[in-house]
């Protein structure tokens, strides 16, 4: 038997045991280890019933997702999970920790299901594109009703044990060891003689108005899941539930399944698991570097930034110490905070008292002084070199030593603010974005001189806080911000040749961006990206219509929502319409400027925002300032609103084909300003060689 499953045999009850660390994910080797053990069951006189269990801290965590990649090798899921309801004893699943996908589909084919209190039941496989497809759209609508089954499926998100008990999921909730659980529970069953029940067997629950649901539940997702095709896909084989009888379900689940996996969407949302998580390796880090402990946290600015990072920390129960230069500023921003938890409150999503508790960790102070016990100060203020050096002059004389000094910076040089510490080591960059309690995003600036532990720390902290941290090297905007500016700066263009702001925002929605770039622009403030132009005034291409919409906004005032009106007007409940002033400003202006006034189409605009930005990504990887392809994905899908069902820019960029992206920029640049449109060197290379991003970046792994 493979060593990663166990069988043992003791008073008439048998313990399936899967061991598989780090997550038990169901693995070749899981598969053939399950096979033999329920094969060796057969026929046996000594066994009245069996526990699947798992060691490790938790149960099955699902299907290997690499294996999607490489081709699934005997024995399949099906063969295994039928030998698993085939048993002719009963079958008791003893849950812990995350029954997720794969190994939700081992517990639905068992007959019984013992969970552990704190256990959670899930079937996430939209989130990688791909449908529960080892029986799980068949078995779960006969074990819970059919409505809460579509919807744990669509949500992805896993389900409490005492859920799955009232749905109908889980026999039995315990609180001990769970493999003690589920043996005690087999015994019962054994002690009454209790024969398998088979899922398989049941009919399912609450189809009486399945035609109905289904075309709620279609409408629903052609809505809120736009350009993907696994939920509809979902729904499909859900239906085949209903209408189908059993074995022809599972079928044509499988047809369904078997589809999905090879496609660019499933591609895309397994790329980005492994993305996910590749970005804690950072190369030429010695394996034995060891984090700093944080236990406190400063925070210099009370503004929407330093408001939103002093919540990330008070929400992992760090205490935090949140200075500004002014009390009517700390004031405000003690209030929005604590506005920002109501809010949460109200929702359901929090109690009153852990309102309460996470206030209390918050300390508002005029003091510097009040920082020196800190292990970790983060600044949060305004975009400005002077005022950040001031800042760091201060920190320095108070902040103990040993302890990191963070900048929250979105663009500037952090080397330049470093310099004016005695301790550039301990500095580093920590780019939060807005709002900063909700977005994943950390983008972690690796000065030249910041040291290694420091670096290990601030990707440790982006863990503390739940946030997903992406290193990146110093240079104007980093890797979000610098990629951005490309994008956006098309996007402004394109209003002064004859579009409007809702062709080219329209444009972007269309192909799955969170928001268009100027609906980001108003929301954010006009005056944000305006004024760190101003900072580098002198960098800037000698170009009339560089940015200059955003200019012209900003010369009249109009900063977007907070105004009332920026590329569109906004009423008082912030709703959002066309502003014909706007619109002909910019095209006049564009006449001004000698632009050919056309009007590029969706198409255009959507390749001119994309490819520029994907030429800005490969000089990034040229330089050295992201570490790899996938680190950019992550970038744009944590922090961008980029839509995780396309990969990410990189991963996007290989789908659509390098040579197609390359042939495009230079058709660019005989018809646009040609000095934005040369083809990155490393794009060329790999576009010529047929090659290809990822392809690239496994090249250097080697
Ligand atoms: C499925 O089941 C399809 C079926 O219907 C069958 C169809 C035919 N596979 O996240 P962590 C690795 S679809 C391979 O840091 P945590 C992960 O890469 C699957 N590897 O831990 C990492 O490796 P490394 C449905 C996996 O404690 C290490 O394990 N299942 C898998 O923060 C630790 O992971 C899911 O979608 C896997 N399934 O979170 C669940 N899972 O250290 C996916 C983990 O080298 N997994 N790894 O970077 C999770 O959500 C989280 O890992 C979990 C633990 C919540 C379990």
């Amino acid at each position: 038997m493979a060593e990663a499953v166990s069988l043992s045999i003791s008073d008439n009850i048998a313990v399936v045991t899967i061991d598989s660390p780090p997550v038990n994910a169901m693995a070749q080797n899981v598969r053939a280890g399950l096979k033999q053990a329920f094969t060796d069951l057969k026929g046996r006189k000594d066994v009245k019933a069996v526990v699947i269990g798992c060691k490790g801290r938790t149960f099955v965590a699902g299907a290997d997702i690499g294996e999607f990649d490489t081709g699934i090798a005997a024995p399949g899921y099906h063969e295994v999970l039928g030998l698993i309801e085939d048993c002719a004893f009963p079958v008791v699943a003893a849950v812990h920790g995350t029954a997720l996908g794969g190994g939700m589909e081992i517990t639905l084919a068992s007959h019984y299901r013992v969970a552990h209190e704190a256990a959670r039941f899930g079937l996430p496989e939209l989130t990688l594109g791909i449908i529960p497809g080892a029986g799980g759209t068949q078995r779960l609508p006969r074990l819970i009703p059919l409505e809460a089954a579509i919807d744990l499926m669509l949500s992805s998100k896993p389900m409490p044990a005492a859920k799955a008990q009232e749905l109908g999921l889980v026999d039995a909730v315990v609180t001990g060891d769970i493999i003690e659980g589920g043996i005690a529970f087999a015994r019962e069953l054994a002690a009454r003689g209790a024969a398998p029940r088979r899922t398989r067997d049941q009919a399912v629950r609450g189809a009486e108005n399945a035609a109905e649901l289904f075309a709620a539940k279609r409408a629903q997702v052609a809505k809120t899941m736009r350009n993907r095709q696994s939920p509809l896909a979902l729904l499909d084989a859900v239906e085949g539930a209903v209408k189908l009888p059993f074995d022809e379900g599972l079928k044509a689940e499988s047809a369904i399944s078997d589809k999905l996996v090879p496609a660019t969407e499933a591609r895309a949302l397994r790329h980005l698991f492994f993305a996910d998580r590749e970005v804690r390796r950072i190369p030429g880090l010695a394996a034995n570097v060891k984090a700093r402990p944080v236990t406190r946290v400063g925070i210099v600015g009370a503004g929407t930034m330093g408001g939103g990072i002093s919540m990330c920390y008070a929400n992992a129960g760090v205490p935090v110490t949140l200075l500004d230069a002014k009390q009517e500023a700390l004031d405000r921003g003690m209030a929005t905070i604590r506005k920002n938890y109501e809010r949460s409150v109200s929702r359901g999503s929090l109690k009153q008292e852990q309102l309460e508790q996470r206030m209390q960790l918050i300390t508002p102070t005029l003091d510097y002084a009040a920082l020196g016990s800190a292990d970790l100060v983060i600044e949060a203020v305004f975009e400005n070199m002077a005022l950040k050096k001031e800042i760091f002059a201060k920190l320095d004389k108070v902040v103990r030593k040993g302890a990191i000094i963070g900048t929250n910076t979105s663009t500037l040089d952090i080397d330049e603010i470093a310099a004016v510490t005695g301790r550039p080591e301990d500095v580093v960059g920590l780019h939060f974005f807005s709002p900063a309690n909700v977005m994943q995003l950390l983008e972690i600036v690796h000065a030249k001189r910041t040291s290694p532990d420091v670096l290990v720390t601030a990707l440790e902290t982006a863990k503390q806080i739940k946030k997903t941290g992406v290193v990146a090297k110093v240079c104007y905007g980093f890797i979000g911000n610098r990629m951005m500016d490309p994008y956006a700066r098309e996007a402004e263009h394109c209003l002064l040749e004859g579009a409007t702001p809702e062709q080219v925002d329209g444009a972007l929605q269309n192909f799955g961006m969170a928001m268009g770039i100027l609906a980001v622009f108003d929301m954010a403030g006009v005056d944000i990206g305006y004024l760190t132009r101003l900072e580098r005034k002198h960098l800037l291409p000698d170009d009339p219509s560089f940015y200059r919409p955003d200019t012209m906004l900003n010369e009249r005032g109009w900063l977007g929502q907070k105004a009332g009106r920026g590329y569109y007007r906004y009423d008082s409940a912030r709703k959002r319409t066309p502003d014909p002033e706007v619109i002909e400003l910019l095209w006049e202006e564009g006449k001004r400027l000698g632009i050919e006034r056309r009007q590029p189409g969706e198409q255009e605009i959507l390749e001119r925002c994309l490819y520029s930005m994907i030429n800005e990504g490969a000089r990034l990887l040229e330089e050295g300032i992201a570490l790899r392809a996938s680190d950019i994905d992550v970038v744009y899908t944590s922090g961008y609103g980029f839509p995780r069902y396309r990969g990410g820019p990189m991963f996007y960029a290989d789908s659509v084909g390098l040579k197609k992206i390359y042939d495009r920029i230079l058709e660019f640049r005989s018809t646009l300003d040609p000095q934005y449109w040369t083809p990155a060197p490393l794009l060329e290379k790999l576009a010529l060689a047929g090659s290809s991003f990822a392809a690239w970046q496994a090249g250097r792994k080697n």
